[in-house]
This record gives structure tokens, C-alpha cells and sequence, in this order.
């Protein structure tokens, strides 16, 4: 689990791992088998699954960075799955398929899945007013002017001489 600084939806250098948030394991039913929390390297995992078996995994759909909201990032980046985040941004859910064999291994690097990964992004900052927006004002600024002083002039000529 990562923080996916530049919002590309994939895990670059330098970008930070996210420690001690909650993943959810599911089966196909819907229910909870087991959960964990990601560790300083933001790496969790499940073992002891059965194989060829469906199950999916619930991330949260947002965490809190600093009192931040960070939302998920973009699910299927990129053409690399090891480097992509998996989950819907709207549920925080992947499905799938266990394999058909395996190590069982917990170690981190030796997974028999190990690209089901979540990456977060941080709040859209707040744009500082452009040339575009003090244009856009300008014109909606004159447009008022215009109509008021089109209001002027019929008062005007209503006006008894
Ligand atoms: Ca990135
Ligand atoms: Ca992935």
C-alpha cells in the first residue's frame, strides 16, 4: 500500500508506503474471512488460503494522512499490475481467484499473488486563482456593468424631463 504522490495511479520511486491500515478479506459471499494491517513497508498478507478459490479483498476506500482525506487512486494503471493499484476507487474491493498451487509463503517478495496492492492519492490542492479564472471575472464583472447600465438608461428615460 503506497501513497501515490503524482496521482498516476502507479507505484514510482520514492513514493511512501502507508502503514497500519486495515485490508479485509472476503469470501465469496461476502464473508469476512480475515483482516490485517499493512506493515512500515506497507505490505500485508493472507496465507493459509485454499486454492482455486474466489475471494476478495476490501481495502478502504479513503484513509486519513495528517488530518487529510486521501481517496484511492486509479485502478489498472499502467501495463505493469506489480506497479498498479487494484481496487475500485468507489467499493475498495478486488476480486479473484486463488491459484492453483502454491508456496504459502507469508515473507514479503515471496507471495504467490503479490500485486494486489492499493495506492492513495493525496487532496487535489487548492488551485491558485489563474489568468483564466481573473478573465473569466473580468468578463462576468463588465457583463454586470453592462446590464446595469442598461437599467440606468431606461430609469433615466422614464424620467420626466
Ligand atoms: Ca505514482
Ligand atoms: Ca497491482
Amino acid at each position: 500500500m503506497w501513497i501515490d504522490a503524482d496521482r498516476d495511479g502507479i507505484q514510482d520511486e520514492g513514493e511512501a508506503p502507508v502503514e497500519g491500515v486495515e485490508v479485509t478479506l472476503l469470501d465469496s459471499d461476502g464473508e469476512v474471512v480475515a483482516t490485517t494491517v499493512t506493515d512500515a513497508d506497507g505490505y500485508y498478507v493472507f496465507t493459509d488460503l485454499p486454492i482455486s478459490t474466489e475471494f476478495t479483498i476490501e481495502f478502504p476506500t479513503t484513509i486519513t494522512v495528517n488530518g487529510e482525506t486521501y481517496p484511492l487512486t486509479t485502478a489498472g494503471a499502467g501495463s505493469d499490475t506489480g506497479l498498479d493499484s487494484n481496487p475500485d476507487q468507489n467499493t475498495g474491493r478486488y476480486s479473484f481467484t486463488t491459484p492453483a498451487t502454491g508456496e504459502n509463503s507469508g515473507e514479503p517478495g515471496q507471495a504467490d499473488m503479490p500485486t494486489i496492492d492499493a495506492g492513495y492519492t493525496p487532496p487535489e490542492p487548492q488551485m491558485p486563482v489563474t489568468g483564466t479564472d481573473g478573465a473569466l471575472t473580468l468578463v462576468g464583472l463588465a457583463a454586470g456593468l453592462v446590464l446595469a447600465g442598461m437599467v440606468l438608461a431606461m430609469l433615466r428615460r422614464r424620467t420626466p424631463a
